[in-house]
């Protein structure tokens, strides 16, 4: 049974017009390894601590800016939102076709309420907590070319033409502020499109970049506004002890003009240094060790890194379900083309690197916990390939093959073709980020042993589902493993109203 929403009702949870305020017993484990009668020995002992959660349940007004609006991320989400908002349906080859949220985790997504009577109860992902409504956020943001929205995603070619149309007099007079473009970071193919650039040096940047924040702020009186980056992949930047290592560094290296800073790195400052929170969908270094630094000693949030869509999302619950059972995977071969601009710019080799990092390392966790498949260091051959092929445009295809070994010296051979709009599967998970950015923000808690109540820490890891690489504070570990990263971020959610995290135990019926 579907239920649209829930109350609490505990000794450990209070309700006021403000805030939820919960306390929360976290059960975990502690470790010792010592010496015990002449021989070391792992000892468990299992713990509980306690935690106390407050959730600011004023839910603001939100504006959403993103850096390359016009691309098709942008124009497809803000499409996407349009038509959701405004109750538009369209005449596909098929059917009428209502505009949905499917594909977001908070929107189109269920949770686990209970029992009853012998029945499983779900409500709705985003009843948990109040969140923001995505039909009231206002969309803005920056790109180097200055298109409108209408004709961007005319340009993107991803929506059905009934449903252009009808979105076209909604985004038409949408027009993206000039973005910072460095032709040293992206490939060479996208200068015919930089036609609506900020001039200036880098810290004359960072200024203008403030200003429009402040601006778009003031324009559409919003409470609050998250930035994400969606534009181009950039390459790497290199990391250098005294130029971007440290935030004093890295902000002397602004004031220098030093080129090895990119535009990324430079809308990161800018969202720091104004508190506003900022997400990276692509997979560069933008939060370079002096970025880092800065957010956290401003307490500003920072996630990322690049948008975990298709091909990853499959790995990271294959991988997971192979080496969970036993199943030793030892060669993974991706293979993607893609025609769309995000793979024009993805076929210079520099921008392509950056790309290839981040989807070869998505399995390192599920690999490394389980030492009876594999011998310390040992990793299975990983080899990720994507090809521009302009006539597929933004439907995306994704081959993969995983072989594994099996029992008694077995092979297991899976083969995986994946066909899809590329932009339809990032687009809403481009709103769960600003939704989920925004909440974490509104929520703060404290041990037992801590005075006061804080927030999260500013490297967002509750957002770790929706990120193909998860920045993670230093020394935290990595969870690639996309069960583990939904239950984290829904276990905390729900320990903010109080309840158990989901132990899918159902012990009532054993
Ligand atoms: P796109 O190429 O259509 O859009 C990017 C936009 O950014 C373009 O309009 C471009 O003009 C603009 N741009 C480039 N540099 C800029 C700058 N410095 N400032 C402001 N605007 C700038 O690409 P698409 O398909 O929208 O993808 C965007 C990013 O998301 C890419 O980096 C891609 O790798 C990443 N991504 C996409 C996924 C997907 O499934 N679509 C999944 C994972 C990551
Ligand atoms: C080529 O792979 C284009 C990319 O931008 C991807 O579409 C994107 O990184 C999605 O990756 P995945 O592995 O999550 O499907």
């Amino acid at each position: 049974m579907f239920i649209e929403k829930f109350k609490v009702e505990s000794p450990n949870v209070k309700y006021s017009e403000d805030e939820i305020e919960s306390v929360y017993n976290y059960e975990t484990t502690e470790l010792v390894h010592e010496n015990r009668n002449g021989s070391y020995q792992w000892i468990v002992k299992p713990k509980t601590v306690k935690y106390e959660f407050k959730t600011n349940t004023h839910v603001p007004k939100l504006g959403v800016m993103l850096v390359g609006w016009g691309g098709n991320n942008g124009s497809t989400l803000t499409g996407g939102v349009i038509a959701n908002r405004e109750g538009i349906s369209w005449a596909t080859k098929d059917k009428i076709q209502q505009a949905n949220y499917f594909g977001s985790l908070t929107q189109a997504s269920a949770i686990r309420v209970g029992s009853y009577q012998g029945e499983e109860i779900y409500a709705p992902f985003k009843s948990l907590l109040p969140m923001v409504n995505p039909d009231n956020i206002v969309f803005g943001g920056w790109d180097i070319s200055k298109m409108n929205l209408a004709d961007a995603m005319a340009r993107a070619k991803v929506f059905d033409i009934d449903l252009q149309k009808q979105l076209r007099p909604y985004m038409e007079s949408m027009v993206p502020l000039p973005g910072i473009y460095d032709q040293d970071f992206i490939a060479a193919n996208q200068e015919a499109r930089a036609d609506n650039v900020i001039k200036g040096t880098k810290k004359e940047q960072i200024q203008q970049i403030i200003k429009d924040i402040k601006e778009f702020k003031e324009q559409n009186k919003v409470d609050r506004v998250v930035v994400l980056w969606t534009a181009n992949t950039e390459r790497y930047s290199n990391v250098v002890v005294g130029l971007n290592d440290t935030m004093e560094n890295l902000m002397a290296s602004v004031d220098k003009n030093e080129s090895e800073i990119s535009p990324s790195t430079l809308f990161a400052i800018a969202c720091v240094m104004e508190n506003v929170p900022f997400i990276n969908g692509s997979p560069q270094n933008t939060f370079v060790p002096g970025l880092i630094d800065l957010a956290i000693s401003r307490n500003s949030l920072i996630g990322g890194d690049d948008f975990k869509s298709g091909q990853t999302k499959m790995k990271s619950v294959l991988v997971d379900f192979l080496v969970g059972a036993g199943i030793k995977p030892t060669s993974i071969v991706s293979y993607n083309h893609l025609g769309n601009n995000d793979g024009m710019n993805l076929s210079a080799p520099q921008t392509f690197r950056s790309k290839e990092i981040s989807k070869s390392n998505v399995v390192d966790d599920m690999v490394n916990s389980n030492a009876i498949l594999y011998e310390p260091g040992e990793h299975p051959d990983h080899v990720v390939v994507i090809k521009y092929v302009p006539y597929v445009g933004d439907s995306k295809r994704a081959m993969d093959e995983y072989t594994s070994e099996i029992f008694m010296g077995g092979k297991n051979t899976i083969v995986l073709h994946n066909t899809c709009e590329d932009s339809l599967l990032a687009a809403p998970i481009i709103l769960d980020l600003v939704l989920l950015a925004e909440l974490s923000t509104r929520i703060q808690f404290k041990s037992e042993a801590e005075g006061k109540f804080h927030s999260f820490h500013p490297v967002a890891t509750i957002l770790s589902y929706l990120t193909k690489a998860p920045l993670v504070p230093p020394g935290t570990p990595v969870v690639n493993a996309l069960s583990k990263q939904r239950a984290m971020l829904e276990n905390i959610m729900r320990a903010c109203v109080g309840l158990a995290p989901e132990n899918n135990m159902i012990l009532e019926y054993k």
